[in-house]
């Protein structure tokens, strides 16, 4: 249901896009140019979005892509090989600094919601991020050949607010059959000997048909913190959890994948994460949509976000330290009675 934003939305690209190989600097054949397995890179688009802003467009051979703004490094968007959209964009997204982008998949970092003093969610997702030209060797072999490496360093102002160095590098691909993986490599490069602490998540805005008609699997009789009852802790009950009202819980020490089944588009997705423990699960629901001036009142009714997350244990990193968190989603067309897919079965399964 997620539709183009209009409301404040600029006027559509202007600038014709620029086809890149690989990013212009990386040497045709280099490890860069080529993707980790090897086989030569597809190439990039790099256009204007929506106000101007830098965006780049994947596009895999069978037909999916994604689209990416620097602004936030921030995914918009992600299409199957139909074409058709699988993540959730207010149609009343404001795509203008320091707002953060409404759906698609926001990236929190420092700091997860208002865990600490920085701003919600903290800066990253309002930062403009860039196109990592020269990535180090990526750490696992990947069959994906439509990617690209971002990368966010602190700015003079930053320090001011949250004084540690670091290196944030982002790498966004799309595999052959159109899984969309997010790999984030966070490094402290204080040079005073000082660690850093940090909460993370993805939060990543599923386009779903229609909320009431949802399940999520994987989520059944584990622990969550819920918001809105000032965090306190309780037990989910033992089956897979469906929506009625406003909902906002960390789940804590979660399975590695989670299932989100869309019953009445008889679609599936699958979340699959490494190195973040935790899942956010999100609707704000009539009265919170109806508060928030850059979502749609209705919109509640067709997104829900699943969001992978370490905000349970905060990850601290010593100078030359880095982490990895990593999330993998497809979206498997299921036809849940006939039993094609069920996702017990995928939950238990490969
Ligand atoms: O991830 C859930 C949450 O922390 C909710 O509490 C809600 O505030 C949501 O994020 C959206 O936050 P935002 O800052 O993007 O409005």
């Amino acid at each position: 249901m997620s539709s183009t934003p209009q409301a404040t939305a600029a006027p559509a690209a202007t600038a014709a896009p620029a086809t890149v190989r690989a990013p212009a600097t990386v040497a045709p054949g280099s490890a860069a140019a080529a993707s980790g397995s090897g086989r030569e890179r597809l190439p990039i688009e790099l256009c204007k979005g929506i106000n101007g802003l830098d965006k780049i467009v994947l596009r895999e051979v069978r037909g999916s892509s994604a689209e990416v703004y620097l602004y936030g490094g921030h995914v918009t968007s992600w299409k199957n090989d139909h074409g058709e959209e699988l993540l959730f964009l207010s149609s009343k997204a404001i795509f203008k600094p320091p707002k953060a982008i409404r759906g698609g998949i926001p990236i929190c970092f420092p700091q997860f919601s208002n865990h600490g003093s920085l701003e919600q969610h903290g800066f990253a997702r309002n930062r403009i991020w860039s196109i990592d030209n020269d990535p180090p060797p990526f750490p696992t072999s990947t069959s994906a050949k439509a990617f690209v490496d971002l990368i966010l360093k602190p700015t003079e102002e930053d320090l001011k607010i949250w004084p540690h160095s670091f290196e944030f590098r982002l790498r966004i691909s799309l595999s052959p059959a159109g899984d969309l993986m997010l790999t984030s490599r966070i490094r402290n490069t204080n040079a005073d000997g000082k660690p850093f602490t940090f909460t993370f998540a993805y939060h990543t805005y599923f386009s779903v048909s229609d909320i009431s008609e949802v399940r999520v699997e994987g989520l059944e009789t584990l622990d969550y913190l819920d918001n809105l009852q000032n965090k306190e802790r309780f037990t989910e009950q033992g089956d897979a959890i469906t929506f009625e009202a406003e909902v906002d819980k960390i789940y804590l020490g979660t399975p590695t994948k989670i299932a989100i089944l869309d019953h009445e588009k008889k679609r599936t997705f699958v979340l699959r994460k490494d190195g973040l423990p935790d899942a956010v699960v999100w609707n704000p629901w009539e009265k919170k949509a109806k508060a928030m001036a850059d979502f749609g009142d209705e919109e509640y009714k067709h997104m829900l976000c699943v969001e992978a997350a370490a905000v349970e244990k905060p990850i601290t990193l010593k100078p030359g330290e880095e982490w990895r968190g990593r999330q993998e989603l497809s979206a498997v067309p299921s036809s849940y009675c006939s039993g094609q897919l069920d996702p017990r079965r995928v939950l238990l399964g490969s």
